[in-house]
C-alpha cells in the first residue's frame, strides 16, 4: 500500500476486527526522490503476521481513511498465502526513481514493511448490540421459555393514539407487549460479556412499570438490582405533569467498583400485582470514558397527544437518573428532577393514609417498600393537598401505590384534562392492563424481586 491514507483492516469472517495495519512510509521531503527520503504514492509491500489465525476464514479491507492532506490510497499485490514466513526484513522492491524534468531516473529500493497491528479492540468494553440497532436480538440470550425472540424488538417511536413516546434511541428498542409472554407473567434477556473498563459507569433506558436490570459477573455472582422507579400513572397522557408509562428513561449505574471484571447484564419483566407489568429497554450502554454528567443529561421527546390534540407543551424532557443498587439499599443522596411538574396546576393528589405507611425493616431492602422513588417525592409536594396530613411523608408509599392512589382521583379538581386515559387506549392489551388496573384492589405485596 501507498498513499498517507492507505490502510488494511483484518477480520474474521464473522465480522470480527482483529487487526489494523496503516500505511507508514508517507513523508513529504526532497521531492521527487525516494532515494532521498521522500515517499508519496509509491507503494511498499506491507508483510501482516496472522498467524494466530492459522485456519480461520477471514477477509481485509482496504481503506483510504480521512488523514487531511495529501489523502489517497493506493493498494496492490493483496497475497494471503505463503508457505514459509517471509524474510520480510530483508526484502524489497526496485522501482524507478523520482527525477527531474529532463534528468537521468536511478533505481532506487522500497523495502517491505513489517506491518504494526494498531488495533485496540475496544469492543470487550461493550456489550453485543446493546442498542438493539440490528433490529433483532443478535447478541442476546433469551431466558424464558415462550419468548418470541424474532418480534421483540421493533421500531415504534410512539404508542396508542395519543402518540406517547417510547423515547427510543436510534431505531430499535426492545418493547415488552412484543414478547409473547402475557404481561401477568415476566421474561428476561442476557447480554453478552464485557470487560468493565472507563469510569466504570455503564446506563440502560429502562421504561414500564416492571422493568428491572440485573448486573452479573462472569461467574454468575449478582451484583446489581436497578429498577425504573420512574414509572407513574397520573395524569394521562401528559408526561409534562408527571406521568410516565412506556417511556424509557436513561438510568446511570455506577459500577465502578467492578473495573477490569468480566460481566454481564439481564434485562428483566418482573412479575408484579399492581399493574401495568410491562418492560421496554434500549441502549445498554457499558463503556463510559468518565463518568456520565447525568444530572445534566436528558432526552426531549415529542408529549403525547389528547383527543388528536398535541398536549401542550410539545416537547417534554426526560431526564437522567442515577439507578440505585436495591441489593445494597443504597439510595443517591439527590434530588430528582421532573421540573415540568412545577408549572403544573395543582392536581389533587390522593394522599394515602398514614395506616398505609409500610414500615420499612432495615433489612428489606430488596422488597418493594424501600423502593420508592426519590423524585417523585420531591416533584409532587407542590400538588399536595392544602389539609394538614400526617407529619410523616405520605409518599414513603410503593410507588405503584401511589399511582393507584392518583388513578383512583376522588379528589380529583375538576380540569380540562380528566383521567380516565385509560379507557381511550386503542390497543386491547392496553385496555385489558388498564381495566385490570382500576379494578385491582391495590393490594400492596410486597414485591419479590430479588432472585
Ligand atoms: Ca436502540
Ligand atoms: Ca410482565
Amino acid at each position: 500500500m501507498g498513499g498517507a491514507a492507505a490502510a488494511v483492516k483484518v477480520f474474521l469472517a464473522d465480522g470480527t476486527q482483529v487487526g489494523y495495519y496503516r500505511q507508514s512510509r508517507y513523508n513529504n521531503v526532497n521531492y521527487p526522490y525516494l532515494s532521498q527520503g521522500g515517499s508519496w504514492n509509491d507503494m511498499a509491500t506491507y508483510a501482516i503476521d496472522l498467524s494466530g489465525y492459522l485456519g480461520r476464514e477471514m477477509y481485509l479491507v482496504l481503506c483510504d481513511e480521512v488523514v487531511g492532506s495529501e489523502a489517497y490510497a493506493v493498494f496492490d499485490d493483496v497475497v494471503t498465502n505463503y508457505d514459509a514466513v517471509p524474510d520480510a526484513a530483508s526484502r524489497f522492491d526496485t522501482v524507478m526513481d523520482g527525477h527531474k524534468v529532463r534528468a537521468a531516473a536511478s533505481e532506487v529500493r522500497i523495502p517491505w514493511v513489517i506491518a504494526s497491528n494498531s488495533y485496540k479492540p475496544c469492543t470487550e468494553n461493550n456489550v453485543q448490540n446493546g442498542g438493539f440497532e440490528s433490529g433483532d436480538l443478535t447478541g442476546w440470550t433469551v431466558l424464558t421459555e415462550g419468548f418470541n425472540a424474532s418480534s421483540a424488538v421493533v421500531n415504534e417511536r410512539t404508542y396508542w393514539a395519543q402518540e406517547l413516546p417510547y423515547n427510543q434511541s436510534g431505531s430499535y428498542h426492545l418493547n415488552g407487549w412484543n414478547t409473547g409472554i402475557p404481561e401477568e407473567k415476566g421474561w428476561a434477556l442476557r447480554s453478552s460479556t464485557f470487560v468493565l473498563g472507563g469510569s466504570g459507569f455503564i446506563s440502560v433506558k429502562m421504561g414500564g412499570n416492571a422493568a428491572v436490570a440485573k448486573v452479573f459477573l462472569a461467574d454468575g455472582t449478582q451484583v446489581g438490582y436497578y429498577r425504573n422507579f420512574r414509572f407513574h400513572d397520573t395524569n394521562f397522557p401528559y408526561i409534562s405533569k408527571g406521568g410516565a408509562w412506556c417511556d424509557m428513561a436513561t438510568y446511570v449505574i455506577d459500577l465502578s467498583d467492578y473495573l477490569g471484571k468480566e460481566m454481564y447484564i439481564e434485562l428483566h419483566d418482573e412479575v408484579i400485582t399492581d399493574g401495568w407489568a410491562n418492560a421496554f429497554f434500549d441502549d445498554v450502554v457499558t463503556y463510559y470514558d468518565s463518568v456520565p454528567d447525568w444530572q445534566n443529561q436528558r432526552e426531549t421527546v415529542s408529549n403525547g397527544f389528547k383527543d388528536n390534540v398535541q398536549c401542550s407543551p410539545d416537547t417534554v424532557d426526560i431526564p437522567w437518573q442515577l439507578a440505585w443498587n436495591e441489593l445494597d439499599g443504597s439510595r443517591p443522596e439527590v434530588t430528582m428532577l421532573l421540573e415540568e411538574d412545577a408549572e403544573v396546576e395543582p392536581v389533587e393528589v390522593e394522599v394515602p393514609e398514614d395506616s398505609e405507611m409500610p414500615e420499612i425493616p432495615a433489612e428489606s431492602t430488596e422488597s418493594g417498600e424501600s423502593v420508592e422513588p426519590v423524585e417523585p417525592a420531591e416533584s409532587e409536594k407542590p400538588l399536595m393537598p392544602a389539609e394538614p396530613i400526617e407529619p410523616e411523608n405520605p409518599f414513603d408509599a410503593n410507588p405503584a401505590e401511589e399511582a393507584k392512589g392518583d388513578s383512583g382521583g376522588d379528589s380529583e379538581e375538576p380540569k380540562d384534562e380528566p383521567k380516565e386515559a385509560p379507557k381511550e387506549a386503542p390497543k386491547e392489551v392496553t385496555e385489558d392492563e388498564l381495566e385490570e388496573e382500576t379494578n385491582d384492589e391495590p393490594e400492596q405485596e410486597p414485591i419479590d424481586n430479588v432472585q
